[in-house]
């Protein structure tokens, strides 16, 4: 019987952060896609969801909402090694504040622009859509000085999580421009990781959903 199901949708950012654990994990899961076609799910999702928005992770009976949260929960009750939160609390503390970063201050300043040419492609906020990119470069800025210090190895941790969503994305909003060589060759492999590599994949056939340019080199 499955008793860990996620809501959420292939081609949904936040849906991938919320994967990659799963998948780095191997735990077995059902994945319920909220699409037209599916409503129950979707049902579902806007039942126990404050605004409706996924991804929803259901673990028996217990529902989990907020990326964040589920990887909080899957840290502690499917744990891998390494862990997805250090056991250290201060290493906790510096791991969790990066999430916030690539939340707050790449995946969300990504969606004002995203959002800005769902609302009308044609004739996108011109203004709103330069200051979200300007946000971007300064955010990238700041994730180059920090890589200085950070290891590229294989871990996947809540950075790792929060990180490959946001950077994939965000590079198709305003690419990440070579001053910044550090975060480019980070988000280069943060998509070879067999688990990212995996959303990617299962993501391509809904590219079309996206309302501006994607390169064909992701
Ligand atoms: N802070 C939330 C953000 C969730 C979110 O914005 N989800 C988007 C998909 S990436 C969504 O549900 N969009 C559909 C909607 O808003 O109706 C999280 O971390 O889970």
């Amino acid at each position: 019987m499955v008793t860990l199901a996620l809501y959420g949708h292939p081609f949904s950012s936040y849906t991938w952060k919320a994967l990659i654990p799963l998948y780095a994990s191997g735990t077995a899961f059902e994945f319920r896609e909220v699409a037209p076609d599916h409503p129950q799910n979707y049902d579902f999702v806007q039942a126990v969801h404050p605004q409706g928005k996924f991804p929803v992770l259901l673990d028996g009976e217990r529902v989990v909402f907020e990326a964040t949260s589920i990887i909080e929960h899957l840290a502690l009750h499917h744990p891998i090694s390494p862990p997805l939160i250090p056991a250290d609390p201060t290493a906790a503390a510096q791991v969790r504040m990066l999430d916030r970063v690539f939340d707050n201050y790449v995946m969300n300043v990504m969606q004002i622009v995203v959002d800005e040419y769902l609302r009308d492609a044609t004739n996108p906020d011109a203004a709103r859509c330069q200051k979200a990119r300007e946000r971007l470069t300064r955010s990238y800025g700041w994730l180059e000085d920090w890589l200085e210090d950070y290891p590229l190895d294989d871990r996947i941790t809540l950075v790792e999580c929060a990180a490959a969503p946001s950077l994939f994305y965000a590079e198709w909003v305003q690419p990440i421009a070579t001053d910044f060589p550090r975060l480019k060759a980070w988000r280069a492999h943060l998509l070879s990781l067999p688990p990212v590599k995996r959303c990617v994949d299962d993501a391509r056939p809904y590219r079309h959903l996206f309302p501006l340019w994607a390169p064909e080199s992701d």
